[in-house]
């Protein structure tokens, strides 16, 4: 058995060559390695020998695929290689096969050396991906581990047959890989600001798997190299395909994940205070809007890296006001009577827009977390008093906590911790973050996910230095949702679950949790009625390429009332957004994280009245990933962004206009910095999708 360390020594060697693991790849290489002789596939299990595993070892196999007796072969991107070669016979017989290989040692070697010329059909229950898989695997393998490789997959041993059984689940602290001073604060900040958000901050896993070392170092640098290198047709990008990242600090980011991470500060109260501002009081604000626009069909449009939103005119299309933000805003929510917009920056900072002003300024501003994805606020009016435009709330991601804030000062009121104990095992988790948050019509109350432990709380801020909180058992990763057409009932993503919990805002219960396709994803998702199955809420998700329909009235359609009843097919999984309007006989969706480009930028829109297959679907631009859908007060057009990338002139993004009824462009809205989210005042307020 070789030592852990030679072992990660020798693949970081590799790396440079490495890249990639699963069946599927570029260019084939022009020449191929002369096939060995055939070996016939016995019944009993070969000795599996060093060489293997240690070539194994070498590509990162395991990172992508299942590999029966090779400790933490788990991967699910590539296909299971549990009974590849069994199967060989039948696929390479198959019309579908297109390949060259006849044997099965030719098949396995063809698999290994020229990935893509045959990608097989189901990795573990999605479609495969060509070019996920890189043919240098098979180069850098020398021809005994190829073979060696080859007599492993012929005949792996069983699950209960240990073959590395004296080697640890994970190695000794002291042997993961080191970094640089300069190397590790480097990985830090870029794990913080490009991982943490799927992956957690103290690497504890979300929407993306957990990334502690006993989990990393299985997988080694190359292993995870390729994953960083390639993403996974689940969701993860592909930062270096991409060439968001070089190979040598996707090397670093590697070699981080297998270190222990680095604990970030908690923010107080004192610190919250000290970073809050109020830039005009409310009182020196307008009692009446003092803009002559038709401020009520602004649209607030998050311009990711730039840093800021635009206010655009929904009526002109013209940018009303660039207002500086947190860093890589993430969502804007309005006051509930709409005159302020409440934005929120991945780094915690809210700032609050008044968007009565001749041009719309930033009145306040305080950072609340180091990192926050959600914001909302207030709007309950009736018996219990009226909070309209009274309170805010943000969640954080880190600190794991959501703060109360005064809704017209931004001043923090109160602090929450989410600590806790999971829903299903009862474990403690030292990070629940705060994922999606809306307001009851019903009760002064906030619905608030508590991602990690799996928990809806419903937070009464009536009292709010004293909130009241139930709360709820729903499912862990709890991430995001909306309301039904009536808003009694939200519906939210538990997205690793692959359910969607369903509350009850005026009993105040849980009422189901539904089985969902892999990876729900509906941002707030879409209300329409469905011919067969009347009203229904929709989401689309990351891991399927499918949009499920839920069923939504329990008392006209109870026999279909929480029940997935519709599954949509789409071209491709990856879809982040979804987006109707009442007035609207169309659902627009896209795919904006899918691995294929044409597909990211490609849009889908599905019939009401024919919900069976997209209507059509087509490419919103030529570059960029077409992302998030929002209806103008009206309901009779859609923004849809276009996210490109700050760094090129021409292609940094912008927003295109179609006209709902025939869903032809009328306008873009040119040269926007990477655009994403758009809030429309009136739609936001009211909660129209
Ligand atoms: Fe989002 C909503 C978290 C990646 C754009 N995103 C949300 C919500 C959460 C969340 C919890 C619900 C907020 C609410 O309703 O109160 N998003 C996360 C992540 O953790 C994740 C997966 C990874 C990360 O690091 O942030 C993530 N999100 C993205 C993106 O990459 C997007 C496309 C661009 C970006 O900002 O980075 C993105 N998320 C959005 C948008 C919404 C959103 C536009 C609001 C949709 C809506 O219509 O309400």
């Amino acid at each position: 058995m070789r030592p852990w360390k030679h072992i990660v020594t020798g693949a970081m060697l590799g790396l440079a060559v490495l890249i990639g693991c699963a069946r599927q790849a570029e260019t084939p290489p022009t020449t191929t390695a002369p096939a060995p002789q055939e070996a016939p596939v016995s019944a009993t299990t070969a000795p599996a020998g060093d060489l293997a595993l240690a070539a194994f070892k070498k590509g990162g196999c395991g990172a992508c695929h299942i590999i029966p007796g090779v400790p933490n072969a788990r991967g699910t991107i590539g296909p299971d290689l549990t009974n590849i070669a069994q199967g060989a016979a039948q696929t390479m017989q198959s019309s579908a096969y297109t390949g060259k290989a006849t044997t099965v040692d030719a098949y396995l070697r063809e698999a290994i050396l020229e990935p893509d010329v045959f990608v097989a059909p189901d990795c573990n229950g999605s479609s495969c991906q060509k070019g996920i898989m890189s043919p240098s695997l098979g180069q850098g393998l020398s021809e005994e581990e190829l073979a060696a490789v080859i007599t492993y997959l012929k005949n792996p041993p069983g699950e209960t047959e240990a073959v590395i059984s004296e080697e640890p689940a994970a190695a000794p602290a002291d042997a993961a890989p080191t970094l640089s001073d300069e190397e590790f604060a480097w990985a830090k900040l870029v794990y913080f600001e490009r991982c943490a958000g799927c992956h957690g901050t103290l690497r504890k896993g979300a929407t993306g798997p957990a990334l502690t070392p006993d989990k990393t170092m299985a997988l080694g640098t190359v292993g995870l190299s390729t994953i960083i290198y390639n993403g996974t047709p689940r969701g993860m990008p592909d930062w270096g395909k991409q060439g968001f990242f070089t190979q040598e600090q996707i090397d670093v980011l590697a070699r981080f994940l297998q270190r222990e991470p680095p604990a970030p500060p908690e923010l107080p109260m004192e610190r919250m205070k000290a970073s809050w501002n109020v830039y005009v009081a409310p009182d020196q604000r307008p009692d009446t809007p003092q803009t002559t626009r038709n401020w009520q069909n602004y649209f607030v449009v998050t311009l990711r890296d730039a840093g800021q939103v635009a206010v655009i005119d929904g009526d002109t299309y013209e940018v009303v006001s660039n207002v500086d933000s947190g860093y890589a805003v993430h969502i804007t929510r309005m006051s509930a009577t709409g005159r302020y917009a409440y934005v929120i920056g991945r780094d915690g900072k809210l700032a609050m827009i008044d968007l009565w002003m001749e041009t719309p300024t930033k009145v306040a501003e305080v950072q609340v977390c180091y990192d926050a994805r959600s914001v909302e606020v207030s709007k309950y009016n009736g018996p219990k008093g009226d909070f309209t435009d009274k309170l805010a709330v943000v969640g954080c991601y880190w600190p794991p906590h959501f703060v109360i804030l005064d809704g017209q000062t931004l001043e923090p009121i109160h602090i929450v911790s989410t600590r806790g104990y999971t829903v299903d095992t009862m474990e403690y988790h030292p990070e629940p973050r705060v994922a999606s948050i809306v307001a009851s019509d019903f009760q002064p109350e906030w619905i608030i996910n508590v991602k990690e432990i799996g928990q809806i709380w419903l937070v009464n801020y009536a009292d709010p230095k004293a909130p009241q909180i139930k709360m709820l058992q729903a499912a862990r990763f709890l991430h995001d949702g909306g309301w039904d057409a009536t808003h009694r009932y939200f519906l939210v993503a538990a997205n690793q679950s692959n359910k969607v919990a369903v509350v009850d805002a005026q009993e105040g219960r849980m009422v189901a949790l539904v089985h969902t396709p892999k990876i729900p994803h509906p941002g707030r998702g879409a209300n329409w009625v469905d011919p067969e199955f009347g009203p229904v809420w929709s989401s689309g998700h990351l891991g399927d390429p499918a949009i499920v329909s839920i069923g939504t009235d329990p008392e006209g359609h109870p026999d279909y009332a929480w029940k997935a009843v519709r599954v949509t097919p789409l071209p491709g999984a990856g879809s982040l957004f979804i987006k109707t309007h009442p007035n609207s006989k169309w659902i627009w969706i896209d795919m904006t994280l899918n691995s294929d480009p044409v597909l990211a930028r490609t849009i889908c829109v599905i019939a009401k009245e024919n919900p069976t297959e997209p209507h059509t679907c087509w490419e919103a631009s030529t570059y960029g990933r077409a992302v998030h859908f929002e209806y103008n007060a009206a309901g009779t057009e859609v923004w849809v962004s276009i996210w490109g990338d700050a760094s090129k002139p021409g292609e940094t993004g912008e927003i295109v206009v179609y006209d709902d009824a025939t869903l032809t462009e009328k306008v873009r809205i040119p040269n926007l910095v990477t655009p994403t989210g758009k809030f429309n005042v009136y739609n936001t307020v009211h909660d129209i999708y």
